[in-house]
């Protein structure tokens, strides 16, 4: 039984026109209490133009689309009412939904219902809240690719793959009088988990890149006081968001900003210049560096072109084994320059190579860009966790350990593989072998 849901599908504010979303089992037949027409013999999606209304009171006139399920969204019957977008209207639909016996939604409700219908797998659900949240137009692509599909068919080698060989040594070890059936020998264990790893490996590399496209980067600005940290950001961002100064301390807060770089969403952290202070403000902007410093995923260094001293020698101790860009600043000041360095001249807007010194720091190509990736966190982290369980899978295939210990661990790298999809719940080996043989027939 699926209760029926009711939500703001559009901004709560002032608009020309707002969209309530109803979605359950009852729905038709709620929103038939409040609507000027029947829905209950809804049988197929329809437009209909009426009025809402609360006993006499009239409320709107309005467009409503109702879904007969499964064609909706959310796999259920459903209905969109688009009313004029004063929330003194969308709100009294709203309420009038609740008194006759529907709910509020609650946070990704619509999606997680897609879900239990088999509309949209885990992968698909995950990526609109990605989609809606996307801030470049790259973003917004490669959040389409997952939420059509295309993400999710990468998924596919991996699952029957597995799913093949863990069929066959079910089948092997529970069906021994099938004659006919080939062996699941180690060296065909091997074959397949190897040929998987290298799979995975690239899933990951690719979703890893994909991410920085999807999520965007944090990038720190850190060096001695005084060496242009702010003035970099400003150039960057091309706009005067910090403060500049040739007072040492000016920076105090980190500034944040955000730049676009080839589609790639950059969240730039200006912060105060790093060095031993008795100021005791300046002293906690200090403790904010050293803290962005190491929560950033690219940093950039700077020193000035014209001078290095035991300040900067400081610096260069607190980003060793860090994702470092280095640069060099106020390239105006200095006529001989070392072919190995990255000069710019943040005064004279000079810093044309630093974007680019970034941009291959991400390292991107085209084909990060076009193809689909498993760009979540969260997946990302479940194929390490398959990959790490294959690569044991086969120090024990080397031990001549039982079969049906190995047999345990590659259910364990498959149920992952269904996690991914959210379709872990409801596994049955006994289904998967028969969808695979014709044991028992
Ligand atoms: N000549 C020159 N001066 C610069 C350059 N970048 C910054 N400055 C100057 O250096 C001083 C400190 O700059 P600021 O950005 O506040 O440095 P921060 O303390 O590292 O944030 C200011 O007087 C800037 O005008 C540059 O590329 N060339
Ligand atoms: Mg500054």
């Amino acid at each position: 039984m699926f209760e029926t849901i009711v939500a703001l599908a559009t901004p709560p504010l002032k608009s020309a026109l707002a969209i309530v979303r109803l979605s359950g089992d009852d729905c038709f037949f709620i929103v038939s209490k409040f609507f000027s027409k029947n829905l209950e013999n809804t049988q197929k999606n329809s437009i209909l133009h009426g009025y809402i209304k609360d006993g006499e009171d009239l409320i709107d006139e309005v467009v409503l689309l109702a879904y007969k399920g499964p064609n909706s969204f959310t796999g259920e019957d459903s209905v969109e009412i688009i009313s004029h977008g004063s929330p003194l209207i969308f709100n009294k639909i709203i309420q009038t939904a609740l008194k006759y016996g529907a709910r509020l939604a609650t946070n990704g409700e619509y999606s997680s219902r897609a879900f239990a219908h088999g509309k949209l797998n885990l992968m698909q659900a995950e990526s609109i809240n990605d989609l809606i949240n996307a801030e470049t137009e790259e973003s917004k692509k490669l959040c389409l690719l997952a939420l059509n599909g295309e993400t999710t068919k990468l998924i596919n080698p991996l699952k029957k793959s597995l799913g093949d060989i863990l069929s066959l040594i079910e089948v092997n070890i529970d069906y021994p009088e099938y004659l006919d059936i080939e062996e699941a020998n180690s060296e065909k264990i091997v074959e397949i988990c190897e040929k998987n790893i290298k799979y995975i490996q690239k899933l990951i590399k690719d979703g890893q890149k994909g991410n920085i496209i999807k999520d965007g980067i944090n990038i720190a600005i850190v060096g001695k006081p005084n060496v242009g940290k702010s003035s970099i950001l400003n150039a960057l961002l091309n706009e005067n968001k910090a403060i500049v100064t040739d007072v040492k301390g000016t920076t105090r807060d980190v500034v944040e900003g955000k730049m676009n770089l080839n589609g790639v969403l950059i969240n730039l952290f200006d912060t105060a210049g790093i060095r031993e202070s008795q100021d005791k403000v300046e002293a906690i902007g200090i403790e904010k560096s050293l803290a962005k410093l190491k929560e950033s995923d690219i940093i950039l260094c700077v020193f000035e072109s014209n001078n290095f001293d035991d300040e900067d020698k400081e610096i260069l101790k607190l980003v060793e084994n860090k994702n470092t860009i280095f640069v060099y600043n106020k390239k105006d000041l200095v006529d001989k320059k070392d072919s190995d360095k990255l000069y710019v001249s943040a005064l004279n807007k000079d810093i044309e190579p630093l974007k680019e010194a970034i941009l291959k720091k991400l390292g991107l190509s085209k084909e990060n860009y076009d193809n689909p990736s498993i760009a979540n966190v969260r997946d990302i982290g479940i194929l390490q966790n398959i990959k790490e369980i294959l690569e044991h899978v086969l120090k024990d295939v080397e031990l001549e350990t039982p079969i049906d210990l190995i047999n345990s661990e590659l259910k364990e790298a498959y149920l992952k593989v269904l996690s991914l999809l959210g379709e872990d719940n409801d596994f049955d080996i006994a289904k998967e072998i028969f969808s695979r043989f014709c044991v028992g027939k």
